[in-house]
């Protein structure tokens, strides 16, 4: 993964590949005949498939022993943990539904999300002590877009195997190889096989070769599906959270609703594990098993009963995820909004030199046949069309994957939003516009969204620089803490399509996120930690029908926004490094890269 800085040397020169090269075929699609005992769409108005049902079911108990000594960890003062925990025992629909979200932002976002996930883990040993470590085992729900979809791929296709062992076994691993490298003829396969090649399986192959491998087993990485997951011993059994990545789709040009002579951006469609893709709102309205999304079907039934085997790959299921992030090319589905990038020519060069029949705007987003076609509860626009165009989540002006989060029939109680966006200021800090194109999202779309504080507010009381917590005193929204990247004990805000971190690099700067979330073990933020408990429980607590623990009270006092406003214009963020204010930015670059 994030080789990104050879991404124009692997592109030009990969399609030449085509001709006469041995092709192993693992990432190729197989057509099969279709299985007969599948339900090849649903809609969405029917709620939860029968089997997150089913799989909730399982993770409701995980998620009730781990809060056990999650809480025991964290000791909110005078709440009797077993009196509670007894409670949920008795009362499953009180049982808190915990979700994290990591933020589009290319490699230091994924960065980021590992960090974050790491912070929440039990399993991490630094983690437990600064009084975070837990939570992960509490939650249901984690959802990615972009760079955090790019390191959710990662976490998911290992079954939630700690990261420090991740590290340790080079599946994250941020040193570019060196040259070109071959794999590019699993792509040619691909295209042999008459599947539209684009840019997303480039990204799938060139970024995501590492991070999908088993360590010494002989399974070939690019074969391995995003639908395995479902399988895995830890998310079958309901010990770890459900994975889910945010897309974007484009209604193509000439089509209806498509503003634009070059596609029309859309959002929220989801892509989660164990199965289903499809959206909620929007144009889908409807889920598929993501196993057979690579052929078309009419009213809901594959066409002449053919279906595809093996198109799922996570390689590509990321790779489609995160097709912004590549940053020279990326950015074409608002091409509408932005000028070309200056590549294009050579881009057009090589998609004409390698004989590729895709349109050039086609080959810049994922092309595939649309599983909605004249499917009765799809919008009509959708059913018309034959082709389904997916791009970056991020690519919508939002980086944060919410949506899928605050979906009512998934009843989220607590949501963490981990912001590494960095596209808001030059600094590479956030203003809180994002989680704003967020709140507007979910109002367009009637989810439930706390209350949040003017940009300029959020600038004024540091709610970017230090973690906060939205909707405490709201009914009907899930409570929210909001956590933008900020500099404690590293400044994390490097390039977004920075590569070449060694080993001892990233374990900084996951410091410096777990430094964030425990807010330095307490020490910048008394009883910090102790808050983020509260604020988990705070919901299931009100079901229970219990009074809110004084502690609570007292924290949520100190670290919720309350409503506050000073929109008064706020100085320029640049912020020193919180740990260590001394240390300019230079010096901690020269040390960081010296
Ligand atoms: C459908 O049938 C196949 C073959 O009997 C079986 O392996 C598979 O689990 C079934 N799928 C469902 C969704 O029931
Ligand atoms: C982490 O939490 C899980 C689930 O509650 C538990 O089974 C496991 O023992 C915990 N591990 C550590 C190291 O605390
Ligand atoms: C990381 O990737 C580089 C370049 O692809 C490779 O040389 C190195 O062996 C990998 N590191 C580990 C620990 O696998
Ligand atoms: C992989 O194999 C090597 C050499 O046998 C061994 O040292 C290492 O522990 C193995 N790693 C894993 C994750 O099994
Ligand atoms: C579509 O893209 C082309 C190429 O940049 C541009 O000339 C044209 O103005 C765009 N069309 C619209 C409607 O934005
Ligand atoms: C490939 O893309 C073109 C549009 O660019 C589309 O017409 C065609 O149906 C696609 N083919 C497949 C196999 O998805
Ligand atoms: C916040 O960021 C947005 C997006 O970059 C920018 O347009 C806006 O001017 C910024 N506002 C402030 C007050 O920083
Ligand atoms: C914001 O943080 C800065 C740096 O830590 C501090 O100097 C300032 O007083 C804080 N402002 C508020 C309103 O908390
Ligand atoms: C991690 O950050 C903490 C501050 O929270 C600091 O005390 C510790 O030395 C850092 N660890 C490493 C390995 O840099
Ligand atoms: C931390 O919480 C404890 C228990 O509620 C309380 O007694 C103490 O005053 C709090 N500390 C601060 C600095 O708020
Ligand atoms: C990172 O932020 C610091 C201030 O916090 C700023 O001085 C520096 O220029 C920023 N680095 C980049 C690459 O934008
Ligand atoms: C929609 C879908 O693919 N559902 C599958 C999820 O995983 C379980 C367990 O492997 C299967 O039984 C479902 O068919």
């Amino acid at each position: 993964m994030s080789s990104r800085n050879i991404f124009l040397t692997l592109l030009l020169g990969s399609f030449k590949l085509i001709a006469g090269m041995s092709l192993s075929g693992n990432y190729t699609p197989t057509y099969i005949q279709c299985p007969s005992n599948v339900t090849f769409v649903r809609p969405a108005s029917e709620g939860l498939s029968d089997y997150e049902r089913e799989w909730r079911a399982k993770r409701t108990p995980a998620v009730v022993d781990s809060l056990q000594s999650y809480l025991k960890n964290v000791n909110i003062a005078d709440f009797d943990i077993d009196v509670y925990i007894n409670a949920l025992g008795a009362h499953e629909s009180a049982v808190p539904v915990i979700g994290f979200t990591l933020s589009g932002g290319g490699t230091r976002a994924e960065m980021s999300a590992f960090g974050m996930i790491r912070a929440f883990d039990n399993r991490t040993a630094d983690s437990v002590n600064a009084g975070t470590g837990g939570l992960l085992q509490a939650a249901t729900y984690v959802s990615g877009l972009s760079g955090g979809g790019t390191a959710l791929g990662l976490i998911a296709m290992s079954d939630f195997q700690p990261l420090d062992e991740s590290l340790e076994q080079g599946l994250v691993n941020y040193t570019s190889p060196p040259g070109t490298s071959p794999v590019y003829n699993e792509i040619a396969s691909k295209a042999e096989a008459g599947f539209n090649i684009s840019i997303t399986d480039i990204i799938a192959i060139g970024d995501n070769h590492q991070s999908l491998q088993i360590v010494n087993s002989s399974v070939d990485q690019y074969s391995r599906l995003w639908s395995d997951i479902q399988s895995f011993p830890g998310f079958s059994s309901g010990l770890t959270p459900m994975a889910i990545l945010m897309l974007n789709e484009v209604i193509p040009a000439g089509l209806p609703g498509s503003a634009s002579y070059n596609g029309t951006l859309i959002p929220a469609q989801e892509s989660k594990f164990n199965g289903t893709f499809g959206s909620w709102q929007g144009r889908a309205n409807a889920f598929t098993p993501i196993q057979y999304i690579g052929v078309q079907y009419q009213n809901g039934q594959p066409i002449n009963n053919i279906c595809v085997n093996g198109f799922d790959t996570a390689a590509f299921v990321i790779g489609v995820a995160e097709s912004q992030t590549n940053g020279l090319v990326g950015q074409f589905a608002r091409r509408d909004k932005i000028p070309y990038p200056p590549n294009e020519d050579v881009l057009e060069e090589e998609r004409e030199e390698a004989q590729l029949l895709t349109p050039l705007q086609a080959f810049c987003m994922h092309t595939g046949p649309t599983r909605f076609a004249q499917y009765e509860h799809s919008d009509a626009g959708l059913q018309s069309q034959t082709d389904l165009l997916l791009v970056d989540g991020s690519e919508f002006w939002q980086e944060n994957p919410l949506p899928p989060l605050l979906q009512k029939v998934r009843g989220l109680d607590f949501i963490v939003v981990n912001d590494a966006g960095g596209s808001e200021l030059s600094t590479g800090w956030a203003n809180g516009t994002t989680l704003h194109n967020s709140a507007d999202m979910a109002k367009t779309f009637g989810l439930p969204f706390p209350k949040l504080p003017s940009v300029n507010t959020m600038l004024n009381l540091n709610h970017t620089l230090f973690p906060v917590f939205y909707g405490c005193y709201e009914t009907d929204v899930p409570l929210m803490l909001y956590a933008a990247d900020a500099p404690y004990t590293e400044y994390s805000n490097i390039t977004e399509l920075g590569t070449d971190f060694d080993n001892s690099q990233i374990s900084l700067l996951w410091n410096n996120t777990l430094t964030l979330y425990s807010q330095d073990s307490n020490q910048i933020a008394a009883n910090w930690t102790t808050c983020i408990a509260c604020a988990a429980t705070h919901r299931s607590l009100e079901r229970l029908g219990k009074e809110t623990p004084d502690a609570c009270k007292q924290c949520f006092d100190k670290y919720c926004w309350n409503g506050e406003v000073d929109d008064s214009e706020p100085g320029f963020l640049s912020p020193s490094l919180i740990l260590d204010p001394s240390e300019s930015w230079t010096e901690w670059n020269a040390s960081f890269y010296g």
